[in-house]
Parts: C-alpha cells; sequence; structure tokens
C-alpha cells in the first residue's frame, strides 16, 4: 500500500472502508469508490457484453491526489463487482497520475488513451489490456503525444475522446487557447501511437456570456466527448437529419464549472456549431461525463457527482465522490438531448406504494404521500394548469426543519417553458455545505410533467420531461418524508409510483481488490 505520505491523508487506510461504509450520507445503490477518491468516468464501455467502469480513484484517502484508474465490472450496469486497480502512476509520463481518459477496440485488442500526468502537466498514454481487461501494460512509447500544438498558448491539456473513422483513428484532446476559450484539438493515427495533429476542431469563446451564467463555455473543455446522436456514425452523411453532438466539461483555472454541448455537425476536420445546450441542471454535480454506446445501440453515459462538503468533511467521511446511475442518452423532437436512467436501475426497486391520483389545489396544505425513505425511486405523472407549481418534498425530517424540495412550474400563459427547480435552502443544518439553488427551463405540453427522482441518501438525480437536474445533499436528521403541495394554481397528480431501492453492495469491500 502506498505511505502515507500526503497531508491530507489523515485517515489510515485500513480504516478507510469501515469509515466509509458507517456513514449513513453515502449512497447505496449508486456506483462508489471503495473508499478513498472517485472522480471522472473512464473507459467505459461494453465489452464481449460485460460492461466495464473505470473511474479516477485515490484509495489512499477521499482527496485528489496521485490519481489511479479503479475498475469495477457488470452483467447490468447497475449491480458492480470491483476488479484490481486497472491503471497507477509509475515512473516515466504518468508518475504523477493516471487522468482521464477512454476505451477503444484495436482490432480485438482493448487499448486504453488516458492523460499520463508528470511534472505538473498531461501529456496522451497509451496502454493495451489483456483479453479480459484486468491486466494492463503501458507503451514503451509513452506519452505517444510529445506535447501540445506549438505556437498556441494552451490553459490546460487533457482528456481524450477517441473514434475510427474510415481506415484512421480519430482523436480529440481537451483545451482552451489563452484570451480566446476552451477548444479540443484533432489529431489521426493509424495506430494510435503516431499521432498527426490535425487542428482545433472548433474554438469556444470565453468572452461570450458572463463567467457566472449557467452555460459560460469556460476558458478549457475537460472530457470532450463527441458522437452522433441519433443514426449514423461520426463522419458519415447522416440519412436522418441526425445532429452530432460535442460534450464538454467547462472548466476555469481549476474550477470545474459544468457539462455543456454544442449541437452541430462534424464534417471533415471541423465542427459547425448550430445550438449550445446545458446538459443537467445541477451543473458541476454531474461533472466530466463520459458516454458510449452499448451491444444493443444504446447511448449510456455516466457523470461525475461531485461532493458539496468541504475538503474536510471528505477526508474524515473517508470517502468522495459518487458515480451518476446509468442514463440512456436519445434525441428529442427539438434537437436536443433527452436523458433516462437505464431500464435496468428498475430491477433494484422493492415494496411498491401507489399513491392515490388526485387534484391537488393551490395554497393547499401538503399531502403526506405516505411515502418515505432515503432510498427511493419515484415515478409521477402530473399536468400543472397555467401558472402551477407543484412542490415534492424529500428526505423531510419529522419536524420538518430539513427538506430538500423539487419545484415543477408552469408559466402562466401556459405557453412558454416552465421550471424545474431544486430548492436545497433547507435541505442541511450543516451550515458548510453548498446549498446553491440549481434550476433550468422545463419544456411541457400542456402543462404535462414526467417526473422520476432517484434519491441515494446524499445523491438525487431527477429527471423531468427528459431533462436531468443532479445535486447532493447532507441531511443531518436523517428525514425520510416525502410530501406534495401545490401552490398557486392546481395540479393534477395522475399517477405517483415508489419503490424503496435495494443496495449494490452487500460485503465489505476492499480498497485495492483482487481479480475476481
Ligand atoms: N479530472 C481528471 C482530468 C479531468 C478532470 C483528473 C475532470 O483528467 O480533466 O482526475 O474532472
Amino acid at each position: 500500500m502506498t505511505e502515507l505520505t500526503h497531508p491530507l491523508a489523515t485517515v489510515p487506510q485500513d480504516e478507510l472502508v469501515a469509515r466509509a461504509e458507517a456513514d449513513p450520507l453515502r449512497p447505496r445503490f449508486h456506483f462508489v469508490s471503495p473508499a478513498g477518491w472517485l472522480n471522472d468516468p473512464n473507459g467505459i464501455s461494453q465489452w464481449n457484453g460485460t460492461y466495464h467502469l473505470f473511474y479516477q480513484y485515490n484509495p489512499e484517502g477521499a482527496f485528489h491526489h496521485r490519481i489511479q484508474w479503479g475498475h469495477a465490472t457488470s452483467t447490468d450496469l447497475v449491480t458492480w463487482t470491483d476488479q484490481p486497480v486497472a491503471l497507477e502512476p509509475s515512473a516515466g509520463p504518468d508518475a504523477e497520475g493516471c487522468w482521464s481518459g477512454v476505451l477503444v477496440n484495436d482490432g480485438g485488442t482493448p487499448t486504453l488513451v488516458y492523460s499520463g500526468r508528470f511534472e505538473g502537466r498531461e501529456l496522451p498514454c497509451v496502454a493495451v489490456g489483456s483479453p479480459d481487461l484486468l491486466s494492463w501494460t503501458k507503451d514503451t512509447g509513452n506519452p505517444v503525444i510529445a506535447a501540445p500544438p506549438s505556437g498556441v498558448e494552451i490553459t490546460a491539456y487533457r482528456d481524450h475522446c477517441v473514434w475510427r473513422e474510415g481506415t484512421k483513428w480519430r482523436q480529440l484532446v481537451g483545451s482552451g487557447i489563452r484570451h480566446r476559450g476552451g477548444t479540443a484539438f484533432l489529431y489521426e493515427s493509424v495506430d494510435l501511437r503516431q499521432w498527426d495533429y490535425i487542428g482545433p476542431l472548433f474554438i469556444g469563446d470565453a468572452s461570450q456570456g458572463d463567467p457566472s451564467d449557467t452555460d459560460w463555455t469556460g476558458t478549457m473543455w475537460e472530457c470532450v466527448d463527441l458522437f452522433r446522436a441519433g443514426q449514423g456514425s461520426l463522419g458519415a452523411e447522416p440519412s436522418d437529419g441526425s445532429p452530432d453532438v460535442l460534450v464538454f466539461s467547462a472548466w476555469d483555472d481549476g474550477d470545474t464549472r459544468h457539462p455543456l454541448y454544442w449541437t452541430g455537425r462534424y464534417a471533415g476536420d471541423s465542427f459547425e456549431p448550430a445550438a449550445l445546450h446545458r446538459l443537467d441542471y445541477g451543473g458541476r454535480f454531474f461533472y466530466a461525463p463520459q458516454s458510449f454506446k452499448d451491444e444493443s445501440g444504446r447511448r449510456v453515459m455516466f457523470g461525475w457527482m461531485q461532493e458539496g462538503r468541504s475538503d474536510t468533511a471528505m477526508v474524515e467521511a473517508g470517502w468522495s465522490g459518487v458515480m451518476s446511475l446509468p442514463r440512456v442518452t436519445t434525441l428529442a423532437d427539438d434537437g436536443t438531448l433527452e436523458f433516462a436512467p437505464a431500464p435496468e436501475v428498475s430491477k433494484l426497486r422493492r415494496d411498491h406504494v401507489s399513491v392515490p391520483g388526485q387534484v391537488l389545489v393551490g395554497a393547499g396544505t401538503p399531502v403526506n404521500t405516505g411515502v418515505s425513505g432515503n432510498q427511493l425511486d419515484l415515478e409521477l405523472d402530473l399536468q400543472l394548469a397555467p401558472g402551477a407549481m407543484l412542490r415534492l418534498s424529500l428526505l423531510g425530517s419529522a419536524d420538518g426543519v430539513e427538506e430538500t424540495v423539487i419545484e415543477l412550474s408552469r408559466a402562466a400563459d401556459g405557453h412558454h417553458p416552465g421550471n424545474l427547480r431544486l430548492d436545497r435552502t433547507r435541505s442541511s443544518l450543516d451550515p458548510a455545505v453548498d446549498v446553491e439553488e440549481k434550476s433550468g427551463p422545463l419544456p411541457m405540453t400542456d402543462g404535462r410533467v414526467r417526473l422520476r427522482v432517484l434519491v441515494d441518501r446524499s445523491a438525487v438525480e431527477i429527471f423531468a420531461n427528459g431533462k436531468p437536474l443532479t445535486a447532493r445533499v447532507y441531511p443531518t436528521l436523517g428525514g425520510e418524508r416525502v410530501t406534495l403541495a401545490a401552490t398557486q394554481s392546481t395540479v393534477r397528480l395522475l399517477s405517483f409510483d415508489a419503490w424503496t431501492m435495494a443496495g449494490v453492495f452487500d460485503e465489505t469491500r476492499s480498497l485495492l481488490p483482487e481479480r475476481k
């Protein structure tokens, strides 16, 4: 095991797992690392039927340092088996960390392209895997790209999107050009080892909008992910007009801001943007997403649900970071992306409760739904009258002091998009946690809203008419109440189904898992 040398490594490693597992705020049906630190999803893929989830991992403690690639496998995307660490820093170009990257199938050979960190900067590296993807050998030629493009002043340079196009590989590396904006540099290769630089795929404009805007594109793009939404593959003429999508996480001088995406067209060596969209209204709570097409043709996305508590609190807890549930991404009629938890998530449902349909009258007293718990899957079908607002309160303490409230509202004129908002101001008595409001536009027709909410102790994922809002909450009173109320006008509750969710890890986990 690594020596306890880092100043933040205050919890002895042999205590970390017990410490993490004892935390009542640790999710039970989301993937979390055995203990220590987790951030970005990496190399997510399906290989011969098995799903692979690699992730940025520090088993030394709940802080970002000397990052390795943790690894877990699954046959259903929801229950996971820990596998040995796939990549860890070693003398050479990744001595300070094996940062984010992807997995590709190189003619049958599983191959990772990742960012090796050395002397404070990152460069592209490659590793090849055994047929079972459990042992990895780094390329002796690492780094496979010796330096960022010359002649431009960059803000940072890391993370990879790699795909096959015709007889060649293409790669994007996330970056930013100082005084201009975020970008992704495009490269081409025949063997994943020798790369020719082509140029920036597209350059954002950081001077557009205010840096505090929820769709500000930042000064650097982390974890770029380019894919064709709908039919067809990158570079091919789309038969059905499907757009291409460039996902990135807007970053600014160490600040992880939020995931965004451009829809547009990737053709030749560049990307022509059509429109910019927010990927998740929770911003940094669904950061560094990565997606892949599984064997059934679905585009599945995972993101990192960062913590909203202090560095010290994370270290004390012995763990940090939650992987989102797998989301299936589809193209909506308006050309934006829609998201829904993968159907497999439903297999964790237990103890079904159905709340009778009813009409909630504005300014009425909150209805106690009879649903309670802190590991829940809620599915509601609602119809809001013009000007109506529905308040769904979760994790409410019996004394009413703590609650986390989801608000859905319909514009008074009934025509403009409504609003989805998460009010965390009373979600925790702990004054140190992040309770910033999160919200975004909610498209609806005739006031109809299909709402899905997954609550897993400190992790909350909301999907309203396919628009996601992901966040973290830290209740201190152990509240489990779920209530509903309408304000201002009437809301028809057409259906409300609730389930308790089973946990996905039964046994005590090992910080450094062995081969299974
Ligand atoms: N996290 C990784 C980077 C990436 C960032 C390091 C995004 O590769 O840019 O752990 O959260």
